[in-house]
């Protein structure tokens, strides 16, 4: 029955193993994945669109070639995280469809533009390293395909947080402009960063379900805090100033404490009404549009040469 399955389920949660496509699951799990890998996707995708700006302006060769494989691997990422949820029972298709309709969402932060080349540097630093801070515990979430994804992409963010601080580095050992401009990056890029790991707890309608299914495996408000002692001592030794006052060592917390964050802004750009909302869907839309053709021609090759599975 039912009831039987759903306790089985249960005890293999609290068991801390793994559920894997092909095991019953309730509707209510398989959806919270649908949703959560889904989004992950798309902010990969759309993640790319930022910094993708700037391959052909890159400063070098080498920084270029840098750029490019980053780049590169987010359009990898996003694919592994399409197939994961795949198992769950949806098209790719259709979550695409999904995503340029406005029905699903994608990370808020990739709704601010990418305006210096210090900007590559800062979204490598801060984007990549809030996105390790949540993604490492996600290796263990509960469902197989998700937590595997999650191993290999964090090796890959290890690579892109690593090349943005070194960007940095360099840069702040340049003229006083160029380290205007990674100072002026950071005071854009900060709050925006801080906003990645959602809502605070007391307001997170699925953190409660998520962590007792063990989706997630930590709240969004403890991450956050991770993230913030992380990044004080590298903004230091970078001799950047982290744009905000209430940044303060809290020896009996053994924490930093840090200021409001501006959610009032956070609701306006994950409902569609932030600086980039417009640009990247319609970019979005465009590409997928521009791209018929060849999902078309993978079709008909496939009918053609009998196997019927298509892309
Ligand atoms: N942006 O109840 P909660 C990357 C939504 S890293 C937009 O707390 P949950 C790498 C949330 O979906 C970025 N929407 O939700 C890269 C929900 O709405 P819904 C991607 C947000 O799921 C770097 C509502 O608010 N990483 O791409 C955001 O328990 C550089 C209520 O929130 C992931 O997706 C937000 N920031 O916790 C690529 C990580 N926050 O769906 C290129 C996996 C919340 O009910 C360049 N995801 N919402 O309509 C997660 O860990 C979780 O889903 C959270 C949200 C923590 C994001």
């Amino acid at each position: 029955t039912e009831a039987e399955l759903d306790a089985y389920f249960e005890a293999r949660i609290a068991g801390d193993q793994r559920i894997e496509p092909r095991d019953w699951m309730p509707e209510g799990y398989r959806r919270t994945l649908v949703r959560q890998v889904a989004q992950h996707a798309h902010s990969e995708i759309i993640g790319m669109q930022p910094e993708g700006d700037w391959i052909a302006s890159a400063p070098s060769l080498q920084r270029k070639a840098i750029l490019l494989a980053k780049v590169q691997d987010e359009a990898g990422h996003g694919m592994y995280l399409y197939a994961a949820a795949e198992t769950l029972g949806v098209d790719r298709a259709e979550l695409t469809e999904r995503l340029v309709d406005g029905r699903q969402k994608y990370s808020s932060i990739f709704n601010y533009p990418a305006l210096s080349f210090a900007d590559v540097g800062v979204i490598g630093w801060l984007v990549d390293g809030a996105a390790i801070c949540n993604q490492v515990p996600l290796c263990r979430s509960s469902f197989g395909p998700y937590a595997r994804a999650m191993v290999r992409i964090c090796k890959e963010e290890s690579f892109h947080q690593r090349q943005g601080y070194e960007l940095l580095l360099r840069m702040m050992e340049g003229t006083p402009r160029q380290r205007a401009m990674v100072q002026d990056a950071v005071d854009r890029w900060w709050w925006p960063s801080l906003m990645m790991f959602g809502p605070p707890d007391a307001e997170s309608p699925n953190t409660r379900q998520s962590m007792a299914w063990r989706v997630k495996r930590d709240t969004n408000d403890d991450l956050r805090q991770r993230f913030v002692d992380m990044s004080v001592p590298q903004a230091r030794r970078l001799g950047v100033t982290l744009p905000d006052p209430d940044l303060a060592w809290n020896a009996e917390r053994g924490h930093y404490d840090f200021g409001p964050v501006d959610w009032a802004e956070f609701k306006r750009v994950i409902s569609g009404d932030g600086p980039c909302n417009a640009e990247r869907i319609a970019r979005r839309r465009a590409a997928h549009e521009n791209g018929a053709w060849v999902r078309e021609a993978a079709t008909a090759y496939a009918t053609k040469h009998g196997g019927g599975r298509t892309a």
